[in-house]
């Protein structure tokens, strides 16, 4: 990713979802002024989900998922339909196409219910407006399952209707957009946060990570003042600015060194911390990790990761976190792996869920992955907030946020 592009976790996500050859591919290249998505009359002409990143005003940064046909059959056909549902399931808006051309709409229509009731901005885009002859039928067909200002009739031969839908899918994903950021309501003008960033192997060349950067740029959105330094540079910097300082963020890994190092005074967090904050995850992730106490041993840990990277010696998710938790609990277990946007549809044989921050997810995305281990009943908890209790200091590190200390008593 170049330090310029907006991360993909901050990229609202729209899907396009319907039967083969409903015109799926066709209308999302129309909307992208560009030939990305193969399409023909051949039904399955897309078998695997096809992206795009673009600005979608006024809701800004958003990427587009073509899909495979819900309808699509034999076994590859259902792998295919399974890679479309997943992207669904993540999605933020999700556009139901349906070919107003055949002559059964209603069929078609049946494919997508059910998948617009979570919660999610849901249009119905029925294609082949151009050769359409009777749209009030089809429309009064329609108004059942939405809203008469959820559809919209749209050809991607003229174009007609394609900028009225997508000016809607706009406001729409804009009006859910709250604003917030990293470091919002724990920073104001002229506080200032000092950040401990080691740079070591596993830092990536000439470049700070996601967290980093995102809370660099949301203390500067709030007026803050931020020093960025590493451990090694962190005790004459404190001795400078002494009880000026707001709070401390450290990255998780040099946690119970920075903690020596910094005041009581003076708060002390992580970047995994704020991270699950933002993400709508904390409490669960604190409540998760206790789960380690009550271990025989042999137990099952899946430990995943929101990103794929190049898997280093001392690894934290493969080597560090396994090793850290044999130590603490004095046991072994089963520990299992998984990264990017692979995650089991089957929770139950696992006992613990360990996370990353999720910094390359959105917020939807690592909300579907709380979610399915709340269905499932398994503790879920993340990188940071496991390191901070392994290591003893997960009280200190939750003092900005005394309701979620709390937890830690019960
Ligand atoms: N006249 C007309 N033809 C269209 C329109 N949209 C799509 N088509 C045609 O319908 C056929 C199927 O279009 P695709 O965009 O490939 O459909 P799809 O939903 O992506 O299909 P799969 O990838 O097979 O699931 C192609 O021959 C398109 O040219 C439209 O608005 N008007
Ligand atoms: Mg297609």
């Amino acid at each position: 990713m170049s330090l310029n592009a907006t991360p993909s976790g901050e990229r609202k996500k729209i899907v396009f979802l319907g039967a083969r050859n409903a015109g799926k591919s066709s209308l999302m290249n129309r909307m992208i002024n560009q030939d990305l998505s193969v399409v023909s009359p051949v039904k399955g002409t897309t078998t695997d989900p096809v992206r795009k990143a673009m600005e979608l005003l006024p809701a800004g940064p958003v990427v587009m998922i073509d899909t495979p046909g819900l309808d699509d059959e034999g076994d590859l056909g259902e792998l295919r339909v399974r890679k479309a549902l997943s992207a669904s399931e993540n999605a933020d808006a999700a556009v139901f196409v349906l070919d107003g051309s055949g002559e059964d709409i209603g069929h078609q229509a049946e494919l997508v219910a059910g998948l617009g009731q979570k919660g999610i901005p849901s249009f119905f885009a029925v294609t082949h407006s151009d050769v359409i002859r009777d749209k009030d039928s089809l429309r009064s067909s329609l108004k059942e399952r939405a809203g008469e200002s959820s559809v919209f009739f749209v050809s991607s031969v003229t174009g007609e209707g394609v900028e009225e839908l997508k000016n809607a899918i706009g406001r729409a994903l804009s009006s859910s957009d709250d604003e917030s950021s990293l470091l919002s309501g724990l920073i104001t003008q002229g506080d200032i946060a000092v950040l401990v960033i080691p740079i070591d192997k596993a830092a990536p060349k000439g470049r700070l990570i996601l967290p980093q950067q995102q809370a660099i740029r949301s203390i500067l959105d709030n007026k803050g003042v931020s020093i960025a330094v590493k451990e090694t540079e962190l005790e004459s910097v404190l001795g400078i600015l002494g009880r000026r300082v707001r709070m401390v963020i450290t990255d998780s890994q040099i946690f119970r060194f920075v903690s020596a190092i910094v005041p009581d005074t003076i708060p002390l967090t992580s970047f995994s911390i704020l991270m699950a904050r933002y993400k709508g995850n904390l409490e669960e992730a604190v409540r998760g990790v206790a789960a380690l106490k009550s271990f025989a041993g042999g137990e099952r840990i899946l430990i995943s990761e929101g990103c794929t990277h190049h898997r280093q010696c001392g690894d934290i998710g493969t080597e560090k976190l396994p090793g850290w938790i044999r130590g603490f609990t004095g046991k072994d277990f089963i520990f299992e792996h998984t990264m990017g946007t692979e995650f089991p549809s089957d929770l139950s044989p696992y006992s613990l869920i360990i996370h990353c921050g999720g910094c390359m997810l959105t917020e939807h995305e690592m909300k579907t992955r709380y979610t399915k281990a709340g269905e499932s009943s398994v503790p879920i908890t993340n990188y940071g907030i496991a390191i901070a209790y392994l290591t003893g200091i997960l009280e200190r590190s939750l003092g900005l946020f005394p309701d979620v200390q709390a937890l830690l008593d019960c």
